[in-house]
């Protein structure tokens, strides 16, 4: 009997163990990126090297060669919160197309939502954070921070813009991570 129990708990404990060391259930877990070691973009060289150098930031058309990509085709939005702007400020992306955030932060713990909706993303240093939103109709999102991060926290803030998509599609790679009239 005690034998049986003991495999029990060694079975449950190797579930649990595999279960968290996945990347799905390290996915907005700060306290998991210290345990496995730093797998995420390390907040000191983020703007310098990988996934989110500036020229990779915004929405992006996803290529199958990037193990960080999703399925080709399909639009992914990458950005950086940091004391205490948005990297990129305004975003652009069409409407009515499912939207894979990738998000991280480059200091401390940072909230976006989406105003008007019930869509929101934590940002942590060192682990990407990810979800898949869509917004049905063209609109202008604001993105105010909902994690308080310090003393310019109540002023930041970013955009989002949703496009027709054909509006967006013709639209280059800088013009999806800024706003200014086109
Ligand atoms: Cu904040």
């Amino acid at each position: 009997m005690k034998k049986k129990k003991i495999w029990f708990v060694a079975a449950v404990t190797l579930l649990g163990v595999a279960l968290l060391s996945t990347r799905y259930y390290m996915v907005d877990l700060p306290v998991w990126h210290f345990f496995g070691g730093g797998e995420g973009p390390d907040p000191l060289t983020l703007h310098l090297e990988g996934e989110f150098v500036e020229s990779n930031l915004g929405a992006a058309e996803d290529r199958t060669d990037d193990p960080a990509d999703g399925p080709a085709g399909s639009l992914t939005v990458r950005m950086i919160a940091q004391q205490f702007v948005f990297v990129p400020q305004c975003v652009v992306v069409p409407a009515g197309v499912p939207i894979r955030f990738r998000i991280t932060s480059a200091d401390v713990v940072h909230k976006l939502s989406f105003l008007g909706t019930n869509y929101g993303l934590k940002a942590v240093p060192g682990v990407v954070t990810e979800a898949t939103f869509t917004f049905p109709k063209p609109g202008q999102f604001k993105i105010p921070c909902h994690e308080f991060c310090g003393a310019g926290h109540y002023a930041m803030r970013g955009h989002l813009e949703v496009v027709p998509r054909e509006q967006f599609a013709p639209l280059l790679a800088g013009e999806r991570r800024n706003c200014e009239p086109r």
